[in-house]
């Protein structure tokens, strides 16, 4: 029998549609068995995990884990570890971008920016903080004490003093002599520069398999007065999910901050990426955003630490430079991150 138009027409859209969905299905397929494959991995790596571990960011992350180790290797919680462990590089006037000595913004104000995360998703956070020393109690504080995830400038400051912290100057000589000169050769331009920065980040799973993770920093030196980077914004900065894993970021905040990257790397892993895949992912976003965006690559570092339920851990940045120290019944070292620029 002789076929209507139609119903050519009909049976060519039913075959085009049965290839499609035949291409459908087996996507489908591919990506569930893609699925099975990371749940399968993350079963046979489940029994042996690498637990208590700390991570952070930087050379001065050796102290820092020294400290939050103390805490761990004491049946401790990974949140009082990680605060422990960053207080220490806050506390250090020879650290430039963290806390006390850090570098100030262009008029001469050191502010400071902070974020905590626990296993139960609990967060607080404090940002452009000025005059207190240890921004990363004062945004704990915030986390237990405030129905609220976070506070800004003079109101942080506020709830600090409320909260008995002391009011401090945090610029030092040597900062403060290094910024009157950068006034002098600038003429208040703000700097483009990608080594005049390093925020601590540090991520730990403690003995009994929970993460925590805290990041602090004075941020980019020499910025805008009130301009708040990534490191106090939870998903940016910093991100836990106690079933997945826990990833902090350093280097160019608002880089960081345009591709959510902590939380990226978190959901990265949660499909099956390894801790050092995902933190890649997540650079190669980064560097297809500044080049679709026609930026200078030269000019942005960012790199990522994650670290999985399992004690995994893994980094990537962009540019080659960025170290980050681990401390497990291994050791303490410190470990350069991958690069994707060599
Ligand atoms: C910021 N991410 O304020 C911070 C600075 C930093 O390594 O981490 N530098 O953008």
């Amino acid at each position: 029998m002789l076929s209507t138009q139609f119903e050519i027409d009909n049976n060519m859209s039913n075959r085009r549609n049965f290839i499609k969905n035949l291409g459908a299905l087996s996507l489908l397929l591919g990506t569930a068995k893609l699925d099975l494959n990371a749940q399968n991995s993350k079963k046979s790596r489940a029994t042996k995990v690498n637990k208590p571990i700390v991570l952070s960011t930087w050379d001065f992350g050796i102290e820092a884990n020294k400290g939050a180790w103390e805490v761990l290797n004491n049946n401790g919680t990974a949140l009082d570890a990680v605060e422990k462990g960053v207080r220490i590089v806050e506390a250090d006037p020879n650290e430039r971008s963290v806390g006390y000595g850090g570098r100030p913004d262009r008029d001469g104000i050191v502010t400071l920016d902070a974020c905590i995360m626990d296993d139960k998703a609990n967060i607080g956070s404090v940002a452009s903080l000025e005059n207190i020393k240890h921004p990363i109690s004062v945004a704990r504080k915030v986390m237990e004490d405030t129905p609220h995830v976070m506070l800004v400038g003079d109101g942080a400051l506020q709830f600090a003093l409320e909260k008995g912290f002391k009011k401090e100057n945090l610029l030092t000589d040597i900062s403060e002599k290094e910024w009157k000169e950068w006034l002098k050769d600038t003429n208040y331009k703000l700097p483009i520069n990608i080594e005049n920065h390093d925020t601590i980040g540090m991520i730990a799973l403690d003995a009994h398999g929970n993460l925590s993770g805290a990041c602090t920093t004075s941020g980019m030196a020499y910025k805008m007065h009130g301009r708040v980077g990534d490191s106090p914004i939870i998903g940016a900065g910093l991100y836990v999910d106690n079933e997945i894993g826990a990833v902090t970021a350093t280097g160019h905040g608002e880089e960081v901050i345009r591709i959510a990257g902590s939380h990226l790397v978190v959901e990265l892993m949660r499909q099956g990426y390894s801790p050092e895949n995902a933190c890649k992912e997540a650079v190669n976003r980064i560097i297809k955003l500044t080049q679709s965006r026609k930026k200078d690559l030269k000019n942005i570092q960012v790199g990522f630490i994650a670290i999985n339920k399992q004690g995994e851990y893994g980094s990537y940045c962009i540019h080659p430079g960025f170290n980050f120290a681990v401390y497990d019944q291994t050791g303490n070292r410190l470990i350069n991150g991958k690069s994707i620029t060599k």
